[in-house]
């Protein structure tokens, strides 16, 4: 049994707090949504009260994953409890606490207090050292949760095994990212072991999209334009394809992977138009090539490898902005290029 201070830590706050809220960041992922949902078990089978609210609404294509529907959101019109001085907050899979959107603002001057639960290895600030339980090689919250019970002895229900399995499946990239060890197999066969099935999740997960995501994807793919040698890919998605696909704007979101697929492709840029008419340019990269930069120039924001902005009052038009990204992405490859 893998066991650190911070699972210690961890098992002193459930012994000292009975009301909790559940929070991961925002626009969540399978990773963040699946380690809400094995967490409230966990607290809920202690007695505690247990509250899952994000700032946003899960993904159309992730409402399969929340099978007793425990997993609210602001945005769909969750209210703060009543008596939020009572609750201790739990962020999960993020260690940035204004990264959990705007139910922070909403609840912190109001709350007991504040535990991270995350597997990204920085740590935003030092008040918050005695109240984590970090781990920055571990491949996912998912992995660390299934450490808790682990921990705890406590077995775990089918629902919580399937939770906890897709969870590191999205966040390994199906077992293949950097941080899959020989433990996220060992987990992944204990999980197998309790009656989760890895063909039920794969249909469930990976074979569960509609004809109009297929249309839409071979509409945005369409648009594909290349430049700098084909390292870099342009492609985009304005409202009418969107309507002619008959697609949802949220099945898009994966679209922007596609072009990683080739080996030459370096950064990929995806103008989408949502049904309000907003554009968002979201920007996805490999290795040391950096996106976050140029976001957070043009007032957006995300990770080294995962960034976009909104197009507004200050860069209306794409192709207005685009010279300046394909100039900025350049450089960029043509350092990493430099270096390897
Ligand atoms: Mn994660």
């Amino acid at each position: 049994v893998k066991n650190s201070i911070g699972i210690k830590k961890f098992k002193k706050l459930i012994d000292q707090t009975d009301n909790f809220i559940i929070s991961g960041h925002e626009n969540p992922d399978p990773d963040c949504i699946c380690g809400c949902i094995a967490l409230e078990y966990l607290l809920s089978s202690f007695g505690k009260n247990v509250k899952c609210i994000n700032s946003d609404a899960i993904p159309t294509d992730l409402v399969i994953l929340d099978y007793r529907k425990i997993i609210t959101s602001i945005e769909e019109g969750t209210k703060i409890p009543e008596n939020i001085e009572n609750y201790y907050l739990i962020i999960i899979d993020t260690n940035v606490k204004s990264n959990i959107g705007k139910i922070y603002d909403l609840i912190k001057d109001k709350i007991k207090g504040i535990f991270i639960i995350d597997h990204h290895s920085t740590l935003d600030s030092e008040e918050l050292k005695d109240c984590c339980y970090i781990d920055g090689n571990a491949s996912s919250v998912c992995e660390m949760i299934f450490t808790i019970y682990d921990n705890f002895k406590k077995k775990m229900p089918k629902e919580v095994g399937d939770a906890l399995y897709t969870g590191i499946l999205f966040d390994t990239g199906s077992f293949h990212y950097q941080k899959t060890t020989p433990y996220t197999f060992y987990i992944a066969s204990k999980i197998v072991e309790s009656g989760t099935s890895p063909n039920d999740l794969y249909v469930l997960l990976y074979e569960h999209q509609s004809i109009e995501y297929l249309k839409i994807t071979s509409y945005v793919l369409s648009t594909l334009r290349l430049y700098h040698n084909n390292q870099i890919a342009v492609i985009s998605m304005p409202k009418k394809l969107l309507i002619k696909s008959g697609a949802k704007y949220d099945e898009c979101a994966s679209i922007i992977n596609i072009p990683l697929q080739s080996k030459n492709i370096k950064a990929v840029v995806f103008c989408k138009e949502n049904l309000q008419s907003v554009k968002r340019i979201s920007m996805r990269s490999k290795g040391d090539v950096d996106v976050v930069k140029i976001a957070t120039e043009c007032k957006g924001g995300g990770h080294k490898n995962a960034a976009g902005f909104k197009l507004g009052p200050e860069i209306k038009k794409f192709k207005h902005i685009l010279p300046r990204i394909i100039t900025y992405l350049k450089d960029q490859i043509n350092y990493s290029n430099s270096k390897n």
